[in-house]
């Protein structure tokens, strides 16, 4: 018995100085295994005397029973330490972290953005107006009537073939076209402002325009525009271009030669084509501006008599000049970019360049 006590004691004490499960198995073998000093105990029972043979045998069951149990807590302790340990590898905190790429903002909405920033300072406001248009707004109330010739140079894409027509409460018009079609341009907004502001008024328009036409180096089928409108009791071709040569001046941050080329559109009387000298060339001609020297940067004109009507302004009370911008081409002229394309491809490696 007292034997027994002896090797309880030891077992106990190397199992807790363990360190490891090979540690665990060599206590487990030493006191428990097949030639364990415990095993040899109970094997060699029947060689006891018999009054003794019962209280051995009870002690030494016992005393095997807890040391099995204590190398299973054990056990099990070393393997949440090894668990625990797995974790925190995994949670390295002293190694570097993953870069984190950040993005950034795409030409076109820069330049979207200096506009903005250049007419506010010039005393405009900047308003915005549904890419999806009716056929009204984009086409009838610009004095463009359906079957009018100057449709086609502006095809688009038609969402809806509702013909149903609607009374537009403050036109002289008496109809308004509810088909629905995306914008071919900004030019729309013109009339939507004018129904709900009275003037003096002076707007800039940013926003998305599309059109349904073949797609080269200049011309894409979505592209962005901004649209200016400033009318008061008198208003000029003169203050039409006052303005854009500021603004060109401001946004290019050079003096750049502009040029108004005589034009048409059905909502503007006079109209002009403005052209802006190419500030990548100086004029001599290269690619950016397809070897012209100049580059056609907007459409512009004073409002006709038929806009203001479309509106429910009286055209002798009030004059105005408008014009349309496109942003694409301002962005290609600033960024020296050769293919309006680029802009739209989504391609990183062209857009981190800017
Ligand atoms: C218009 O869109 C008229 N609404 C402009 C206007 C407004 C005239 C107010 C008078 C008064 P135009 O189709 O020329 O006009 O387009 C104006 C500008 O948008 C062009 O000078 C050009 O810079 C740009 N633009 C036109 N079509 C495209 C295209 N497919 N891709 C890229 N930019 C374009």
């Amino acid at each position: 018995m007292e034997n027994l006590e002896n090797i309880k004691n030891r077992a106990e004490k190397e199992l807790v100085s363990a360190q490891n499960s090979e540690e665990i198995k060599k206590v487990f073998r030493k006191y428990l295994g097949k030639d364990g000093e415990i095993t040899r105990i109970l094997r060699s029972l029947k060689d006891i005397q018999e009054q003794k043979r019962k209280a051995v045998g009870k002690s030494a069951n016992q005393i095997k029973q807890e040391l099995e149990q204590k190398i299973e807590i054990k056990k099990k302790a070393i393997s949440a330490v090894i668990e625990k340990g797995k974790s925190k590898k995994q949670m390295d905190i002293s190694r570097p972290g993953h870069k984190i790429s950040i993005g950034h903002i795409h030409p076109i909405t820069k330049v979207k953005k200096e506009v903005e920033d250049i007419f506010e300072r010039l005393g405009f406001s900047v308003v915005e107006g549904p890419e999806v248009e009716t056929e009204w707004y984009n086409f009838d109330a610009l004095n463009i009537p359906a079957n009018h010739p100057a449709r086609d140079m502006w095809d688009t894409f038609w969402l809806r073939q509702n013909e149903s027509k609607v009374q537009n409460p403050k036109s002289k018009i008496n109809t308004k076209s509810q088909r629905l079609l995306l914008r071919t341009h900004t030019s729309p907004v013109q009339v939507r402002y004018m129904e709900k502001h009275n003037p003096p008024l002076r707007i800039i328009v940013p926003g998305r325009t599309f059109r349904y036409e073949a797609t080269d180096a200049s011309h894409e089928i979505n592209f962005y525009q901004a649209e200016g409108l400033m009318v008061d009791k008198e208003i000029s071709a003169a203050n039409l271009k006052a303005i854009m040569e500021k603004f060109f001046e401001m946004f290019f941050k050079q003096n750049v030669g502009i040029r108004l080329r005589p034009s048409f559109f059905p909502f503007t009387e006079p109209s002009f084509e403005v052209d802006v000298q190419c500030v990548v060339c100086k004029g001599k001609g290269c690619s950016v501006c397809s070897k012209r020297g100049w580059l056609e940067m907007a459409g512009a004109g004073m409002v006709h008599p038929q806009v203001f009507k479309s509106a429910g302004l009286n055209p002798r009370e009030w004059q105005g000049f408008a014009f349309g911008m496109g942003l694409d081409r301002l962005a290609m002229m600033k960024y020296k970019i050769d293919d309006i394309r680029l802009l739209y491809k989504g391609d990183l490696r062209f857009l981190e360049q800017f």
